[in-house]
């Protein structure tokens, strides 16, 4: 018998993600036959930033998240310099990337110990943890024991990493030093030696606690290499830019096809947006350049607040996996567990790469080129955030904005079917999932947290599922 089940919305993520599946036994496997990601939350910011000065960007859009507020200023301050072409001093190119690098770092231990773990590890049985989850369990009372201490211990650690993020960046969330041609922070010695005070800590954290208990997890679950791999193809914008030119990254730029470990050259012109399944207004797929955000609700067959990102007319997974993948530093699978593995040796990776950025910058040295404001001009920045690849798109008429589009990460990843009827990456990646209580499917909880989705930064109201049963997990 068919079963339609919903997480509304999904807990242990940013914002609001509905996700329904029809369970069904096909071939004597009770398996996901159908799943549909719903993003329930309209926003609206390319709305709120037209008519403004250009140099507000990095500000408003910060506001998109508190979670990846630092990429969203990257990205904006990216957009602007090229549309202002300014050039920035290599004092800000490291400050911008210290800042961001300690973000990531940070996200990507909230979102192991925090958001994920959970799915696996035994909680107390206490609220919120919810002892009737107990499902699936393969750790020994020691090693429970020992992932539930690292729990509590990364509570402790993200908040270094968030005050790292402040160092330079003047506050979290919402850090305010990003600006268009530059920095303006001062990369004075006292906050060097604080920076490197803090890699101390964290960078012994990653490789001794974090790393081995990813490994600990993925050998106990070895099934979960073969579950939740998705639509196979994975983008990279690039980050960490190591010269002031841009032609040059820590994680490179790039995208494969199906698997492929051939990296092809990325063309942003291949990137469009389809909203027929959106509650968007309906209208032809548009690169982001000349994207418009009409929202329209109800309309017939649409079921999310996200468009539905395609390139080159396919759905594309963005993230951790996807850069390490195109950087050639991980190319062993696309699964669940590969997500959490490639996760965290690009942690490793960050918080290495960021002890000799930081021993880089000059006291002494620039921080700002003060830029002027064009008359008119066309922009994009590219980037990404701890969860993927991340895109802002500008036009500026008569000095002010004129049109500003975004897209996240999760809108990649958590995308509905596009005019084609092709799945989003989510969606594909729940397909034939083995399920084996219906009433508890964490094998598909599993799955969706891989991804680490954040719906705050993906829409741009919550509608209860109908006809759909419930279902909530805890620890919320
Ligand atoms: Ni709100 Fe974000 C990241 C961005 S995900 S967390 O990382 O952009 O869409």
């Amino acid at each position: 018998m068919k079963i339609t089940a919903a997480f509304d919305p999904v807990t242990r993520i940013e914002g609001h993600l509905n996700i329904t599946i029809d369970i069904d036994t096909v071939n004597g496997v009770r398996q996901v036959v159908d799943a549909k990601a719903v993003g329930g939350l309209f926003r609206g910011f390319e709305k709120i930033l037209i008519g403004r000065d250009p140099r507000d960007a990095q500000h408003i859009t910060e506001r998109i998240c508190g979670v990846c507020p630092v990429a969203h200023g990257m990205a904006a301050v990216k957009n602007l310099d090229a549309a202002f072409e300014v050039t920035i001093p290599d004092n800000a190119l490291i400050m911008r990337n210290l800042v961001n690098g300690s973000n990531f770092v940070e996200s990507h231990i909230l979102h192991f110990f925090l958001l994920s773990a959970p799915d696996f590890v035994e909680g107390p049985a206490m609220p919120p943890w919810q002892a009737d989850w107990e499902v699936d369990r393969r750790f020994s009372k020691a090693e429970n024991d020992l992932l539930m201490s690292h729990y509590v211990q990364a509570l402790t650690i993200r908040r270094k990493a968030d005050q790292m993020t402040a160092i330079f960046g003047g506050k979290v969330p919402h850090p305010p030093a990003y600006i268009a041609g530059g920095f303006t922070c001062t990369p004075r010695q006292e906050r060097i030696d604080l920076f490197n005070d803090f890699l101390d800590e964290l960078i012994p954290f990653i490789q001794n606690v974090y790393i081995p208990d990813v490994e600990l997890l993925s050998a106990k679950y070895p099934d979960y290499f073969s579950f939740g791999r998705g639509c196979g193809n994975l983008m990279a914008f690039g980050v960490f830019d190591l010269d002031t030119a841009g032609s040059s990254r820590l994680l490179a730029r790039g995208h494969i096809e199906n698997g492929s470990r051939s990296v092809q050259a990325l063309d942003v012109n291949q990137i469009t947006e389809h909203v027929t399944h959106s509650w968007f207004q309906d209208g032809p797929a548009l690169n982001p350049a000349s994207g418009v955000s009409i929202p329209q609700n109800p309309k017939d067959g649409a079921y999310s607040w996200l468009k539905s990102p395609r390139y080159n007319n396919l759905p594309y997974e963005v993230g951790p996996l996807a850069r390490m993948w195109v950087n050639g530093d991980y190319q062993k699978g696309i699964s669940t567990m590969d997500r959490h593995l490639s996760r965290a040796y690009e942690c490793l990776k960050i918080a290495e790469a960021m002890r000799t950025w930081v021993n880089n910058l000059n006291p002494a040295g620039a921080v700002y080129n003060q830029p002027t404001v064009p008359q008119t001009a066309t922009a994009y920045g590219l980037t990404e955030a701890p969860r993927g690849a991340l895109g802002h798109w500008l036009e500026i008429s008569a000095r002010k904005l004129s049109r500003y589009q975004v897209i996240s990460p999760t809108t990649w990843n958590c995308a509905p079917r596009d005019d084609a009827g092709q799945l989003g990456p989510i969606e594909q990646a729940l397909l034939g999932t083995p399920v084996e209580n219906p009433d508890k499917p964490i094998e598909v909880m599993r799955i969706i947290h891989s991804f680490d989705p954040c719906l705050d930064c993906a829409t741009h109201l919550i509608q209860p599922g109908k006809g759909a049963k419930i279902i909530r997990m805890g620890v919320c």
